[in-house]
């Protein structure tokens, strides 16, 4: 087992995959989930945390794999009798996911905070990475569209993503704080890894957190940044992320995503970018902006998959540290 810390950034379900990987080869207590908290909303009283809850589901083997979210082996009785009743089933509860929200709801009724929370739910569930909200604090991501503001869930899921949309704010992000613990993890890795989530919605919430990127940034100790490009031949593997880029008016490519985090060197984040064999070509440019890298196939449909790439980023990252690269 590779003795190295790891602090991993993550979205939603690309995110959680290479997560699943990392949690399959690296030591439990030296791997950390930092997961976005934009898409959360408060939905038939309940407060519904998706991000975290496809990470901790794909970590304890819950996931509905084909849909990325909720669980599998689901049931759809209490919505169906919901829907029945005239109320808003757009956004699809399960009859075994509802009872995480309904839970996580209580505890944070009676004041337990969200990373509380969220401990208690990994303690239960055999979760041994250490799965951290990136705040305790509400920032719901707006989505800027040519329809005007949407809440996220609203643009995500009422609207399948159709608005063509212009901008994002992540609102209350001025007075948020980073959820106990966040800091340090970032202080003592070695190895900080953006997963392949949305940059626009997953990764760069989380960065806007005051107080993350600072310690990201903050070379004080042995440390190298690696992001997994989410964008495979102009397309992204999952989600809108592609269609985000046209619509900001961004060619879509692994280049584009490595740009969007910046190189080190040029007061960006990034020492090392990892990017799939389809865009071997964009190998020169990704370099040129001063970043080492590592062109392989990212694509994870398996647990194979997930499991490989996630023992050659870290490989590339002790590398990195080791001055090899
Ligand atoms: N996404 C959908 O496209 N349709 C749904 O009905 C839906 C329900 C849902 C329920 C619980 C949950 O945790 C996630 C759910 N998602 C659904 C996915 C969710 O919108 C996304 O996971 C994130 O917000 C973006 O990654």
């Amino acid at each position: 087992m590779l003795e190295i810390k790891v602090v991993a950034l993550a979205g939603g379900v690309g995110g959680a995959k290479l997560v699943d990987g990392l949690s399959r080869i690296l030591p439990s207590d030296s791997l950390t989930v930092i997961v976005n908290t934009g898409d959360d909303f408060d939905h038939l009283g309940l407060r519904i945390c998706p991000d975290l809850d496809t990470v901790c589901y794909m970590l304890a083997g819950l996931a509905n794999l084909t849909t990325g979210w909720g669980r599998k082996a689901e049931t759809w009785n209490a919505l169906q009798s919901l829907a029945e009743l005239g109320g808003p089933a757009w956004f699809r509860l399960g009859d075994r996911d509802l009872g995480t929200h309904l839970e996580r709801t209580r505890l944070l009724a009676k004041g337990y905070a969200l990373s509380e929370v969220t401990q208690k739910f990994c303690e239960v569930w055999g979760i041994a990475p250490h799965v951290l909200p990136m705040s305790d604090d509400q920032i719901p991501t707006m989505v800027q569209s040519d329809e005007g503001e949407l809440a996220f869930q609203d643009y995500f899921v009422k609207r399948k993503c159709q608005p063509r949309v212009t901008g994002f704010y992540f609102a209350g992000i001025e007075s948020a704080q980073p959820s106990p613990g966040v800091q340090q993890s970032l202080s003592e890795a070695e190895i900080v890894l953006i997963c392949p989530s949305n940059p626009w919605v997953s990764i760069d919430p989380i960065l806007a957190v005051p107080g993350i990127k600072e310690v990201i940034l903050d070379r004080a100790k042995r440390k190298q940044v690696i992001a997994v490009s989410p964008i495979i031949a102009g397309a992204a593997v999952k989600g809108p992320a592609a269609k985000m880029y046209l619509e900001m008016g961004i060619n879509p490519s692994a280049a584009s995503v490595a740009q969007h985090y910046g190189s080190q060197d040029m007061g960006g984040l990034l020492n090392g970018y990892v990017f799939d064999h389809l865009d071997a070509g964009q190998d020169q440019e990704i370099t040129g902006l001063g970043l080492a890298t590592l062109v392989t196939n990212t694509l994870m449909k398996t647990l194979e998959d997930r499991m490989r790439l996630a023992e050659q980023v870290i490989d590339f990252g002790k590398k990195l540290l080791d001055g090899n690269v």
